[in-house]
């Protein structure tokens, strides 16, 4: 299991596409070789420096690798369901495979699991049975590039406790075309739960001091790749074993890193592709909500106190799902005295999509329509609707936070013209087109900028709320009502 990604495929790949990039771009490798004080370059871009080869020899002993095939995972479950590719796909993953993995310059040895066990327990077991200083997570469908090792070890030299990932390049899913990956983006996550990628805020720029070879202090990860200080895995709890297959388990890692003492860095001068797939190619058992939601649910109730209500309001439903026994997780988080994810909230994360101060989660109502504030499960760059108050919680809810934002999941309501419309943008926490005034007494919502206030659907659209000159009439008061979570749970 020691080894590196090997170059060679990518260059069986680009001779097939030969019109495809290097995968690393030159300019920001030198610059990094530069700023981490090498001066004597030896050749040309991507040859290891003699500082980090130094490094390497001190820092490392032997290097983990874990690349988890989810396409096993495929061949067991088209075996249950007796699919047609099936001996196509088994084939592969047998003999091919392991001729395959002997002919690479580094020794490879092809673990199997004895049933699907899913990601999760399949990196637990990799680990387990690694033996080097440093073990880096790698989905199967990844390619490294020259010099993509050291610099993430060089960080875990500095101090173990952070955990690193590299830069993810982008692969073609159709062509294999090989993309350069933003510096500019980093980790974090929506009321959902789903991991998104966000610009990386100013805040972070001013703390580098606008320097983009510095590592990113990133909120979470993506979870495919990413590199850790092995006493350090096996200090802060590895993985939670009770989550099935995948899904969750980046947010859960990226959580308890931060708020148990670690870090986690988006290390910019580390670049490895991956192949982003338009669909996942395997089912999960008993279908993927339920599967995912088990394992949210398991990250929510374990790590983020009452900031759990945003995941169960806008999910109506996920509370019934069971979630199993999380008393050793919960032991976890208390015996490594972890701190609150408001911490996190504060300290990491304060533009998080989750704001740590609001005034009310739940339904925005009209006082003389009735109706509600509802996203009609519109996209970003689109109007909100108003439609029948259903107290379900889901697309109408909406948080009137401390920043004086409308914001439902990570999209705020904006206006930026007289008399509307009223769009729901990505909260840019810069006021601007995005601040609205609350009136408690008189319960309207102005809007700071235009100084209209929200009104109910105009004439022509009856599936919108429009905004207009102040009346202070009923149809301009809202009610801002916390919306209860359901008996189940
Ligand atoms: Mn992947």
């Amino acid at each position: 299991m020691q080894i590196s990604c090997s170059p060679r495929i990518s260059q069986e790949l680009f001779s097939k596409h030969s019109n495809t990039p290097q995968p690393t771009s030159p300019a920001l490798t030198r610059q990094c070789w530069i700023s981490a004080g090498k001066r004597e370059r030896e050749r040309e871009q991507g040859e290891a420096s003699l500082l980090t080869r130094g490094l390497l020899r001190e820092a490392v002993v032997e290097i983990d690798i874990i690349q988890s095939h989810g396409s096993l995972q495929r061949r067991q479950n088209q075996q249950q369901h007796g699919q047609l590719d099936h001996h196509r796909v088994s084939n592969f993953l047998k003999r091919p495979l392991e001729q395959y993995v002997r002919r690479l310059e580094v020794p490879v040895r092809v673990v199997r699991m004895e049933q699907r066990s899913g990601l999760i327990r399949a990196r637990l077991k990799g680990a387990s049975l690694s033996t080097g200083q440093v073990i880096t997570f790698l989905d199967a469908h990844c390619e490294c590039t020259t010099g993509w090792l050291e610099p993430l070890l060089a960080r875990i030299k500095q101090d173990k406790r952070t955990v690193v990932c590299p830069i993810i390049d982008v692969i073609s899913d159709d062509t294999f075309e090989y993309m350069a990956g933003s510096d500019m983006t980093y980790g974090g996550f929506n009321w959902k739960l789903n991991f998104r990628w966000y610009p990386v805020p100013q805040r972070e720029m001013d703390r580098r001091k606008g320097d983009r070879t510095l590592p990113v202090r990133t909120p979470t990860m993506a979870g495919g790749l990413f590199s850790i200080d092995r006493d350090y895995f096996q200090e802060i709890g590895t993985y939670d074993a009770g989550m099935d297959i995948w899904g969750g388990e980046n947010l859960e890692i990226s959580f308890r890193i931060w708020q148990c003492g670690g870090t986690l860095e988006i290390v910019t001068c580390s670049h490895v592709g991956h192949v982003f797939r338009k669909a996942t190619p395997y089912t999960f058992p008993g279908g993927t909500g339920q599967i995912i939601n088990k394992n949210n649910r398991r990250l929510a109730e374990v790590w983020m106190d009452e900031f759990k209500n945003f995941f169960y309001i806008i999910s109506p439903g996920v509370t019934k799902v069971d979630y199993g026994d999380i008393t050793s997780r919960s032991a976890l988080r208390q015996k490594l005295q972890c701190k609150p994810f408001s911490w996190f909230l504060e300290n990491v994360y304060p533009d998080s999509q989750i704001p740590r101060h609001y005034y009310s989660l739940g339904e925005i109502r009209n006082v003389e329509t009735n109706q509600c504030l509802d996203n009609m499960a519109r996209k970003e760059n689109e109007k909100v609707g108003i439609f029948n108050c259903h107290g379900m919680g889901g697309n109408q809810v909406f948080s009137y936070t401390a920043n004086k934002e409308i914001r439902t999941d990570d999209l705020c309501l904006d206006v930026s013209k007289l008399n509307g419309p009223v769009m729901m943008l990505k909260c840019h926490h810069l006021k601007g087109n995005q601040l609205w005034d609350y009136d408690t007494v008189k319960l309207s919502l102005t809007h700071v900028n235009s100084n209209q206030c929200l009104d109910k659907a105009s004439e022509e659209d009856s599936q919108v709320p429009s905004v207009k000159d102040c009346t202070h009439t009923r149809s301009q008061q809202w009610l801002l009502r916390n919306v209860t979570l359901p008996e189940v749970f």
